[in-house]
């Protein structure tokens, strides 16, 4: 059989660390379904590895990545033309993190700005996994010599780190070609949805409260409450882009209605301008009611079938063992490691 060469090769995942976000559907899901549609190879895998880096209870953990599985084919990700798997269940993703444990520099993670952000003024006591997370993503990434990565504007730095990576494991090594640079591709209007109870941190799964995002599984009364309380300020909308300088919760619920809408944030305003929130708002809760429940309601359809949803992601895994085998076994030749058996 002759293998489909593709132009690109997209890699992304999500953590199974609670229900999707709008803005996990705006940033990310989204994004992903619309690759389907090109001559790409795209891969999206469900990242449990990467959701033990903070504490999970085992049964929410197991229950939370088939929803998220199931929330993926919601979105109208296609396993016929995307392979979707868990992490887990492809073991070389464990063992590529650990070669570059040992190309990362101390220094770049010192960096991450994600890690401050989560670890937050109890440094001592986070896991060593939750400071490793980015090598466990860069090997994410090229295990499948993936070359263009889909993300939210949160995860930039990652694949920047994961370009590092890959430079110095080429470098180090002598084989300037092995691991691609890996584009981020983050576009759109909604590359970073911000919290709607604060315009200055981003809408979060793990936030501690409920108010502060939508999730793809609210009601059409959750959403309609939670957009109607999210913070504005006491001016009506602008005209123009430009006026939403320095007004961070009406850019977010603008960009939030241009994504949704497929309008640009310009179009938004040429037509709400002027509007006060309290006109404004429910146009934008209508408009995402429309756009989340269909989701939801075919969420709950596949969540009540369990075993199709195992199955998809064993069959995923299988596919991505296929690519990931032969790079990892490949890297291990170049690192040094005795192979014979
Ligand atoms: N608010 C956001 N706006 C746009 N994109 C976002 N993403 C996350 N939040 C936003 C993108 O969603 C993808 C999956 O993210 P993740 O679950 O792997 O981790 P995260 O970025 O840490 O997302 P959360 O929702 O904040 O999860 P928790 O609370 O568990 O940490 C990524 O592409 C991300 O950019």
């Amino acid at each position: 059989m002759t293998q489909a060469v593709h132009t690109r090769r997209i890699f992304s995942g999500v953590q199974p660390t609670g229900n999707l976000t709008l803005g996990n559907y705006l940033g990310a899901v989204k994004r992903f379904v619309e690759m389907q549609d090109h001559d790409w190879q795209t891969i999206y895998c469900v990242v449990d590895l990467h959701a033990i880096t903070v504490w999970q209870d085992p049964e929410q953990l197991r229950r939370a990545t088939r929803e998220l599985t199931a929330a993926f084919l919601a979105c109208g990700l296609d396993p016929a033309r995307s392979i979707l798997f868990n992490q887990s269940q492809v073991p070389e993703h464990a063992q590529l993190a650990w070669i570059f444990n040992c190309v990362a520099r101390l220094g770049w993670l010192n960096r991450m700005t994600q890690f401050k952000d989560k670890a937050g003024k109890d440094r001592e006591r986070v896991s060593t996994g939750l400071y490793v997370y980015p090598n466990l993503m860069a090997a994410d990434i090229l295990l499948y010599h993936a070359t263009h990565v889909p993300v939210g504007e949160d995860q930039k730095q990652h694949v920047e780190l994961t370009r590092d990576i890959a430079a110095k494991f080429n470098n180090d090594y002598g084989v300037p070609d092995f691991f691609p640079q890996p584009e981020p591709v983050i576009e759109g209007a909604a590359t970073r949805v911000m919290s709607l109870r604060d315009g200055t941190k981003k809408m979060s799964k793990s936030d501690p409260s409920d108010m502060s995002r939508i999730n793809l599984t609210d009601d059409a009364d959750a959403i309609s409450q939670k957009i109607r309380k999210a913070r504005t300020d006491p001016e009506p909308l602008p005209s123009e882009v430009a006026g939403l300088e320095g007004r961070a919760e009406a850019r977010n619920l603008v960009n939030i209605y241009a994504a949704l809408s497929g309008l640009s944030a310009e179009a938004v305003l040429a037509e709400h301008g002027g509007k006060p929130f309290s006109e404004f708002k429910p146009a934008l809760a209508d408009l995402t009611v429309a756009s989340i429940s269909p989701i939801s309601a075919k969420m709950r359809e596949l969540m009540g079938d369990v075993a199709e949803i195992d199955r998809i992601l064993g069959k995923g895994a299988e596919q991505a063992s296929e690519i990931a085998e032969p790079i990892l076994a490949k890297t291990y030749e170049i690192v040094g490691m005795v192979r014979s058996r």
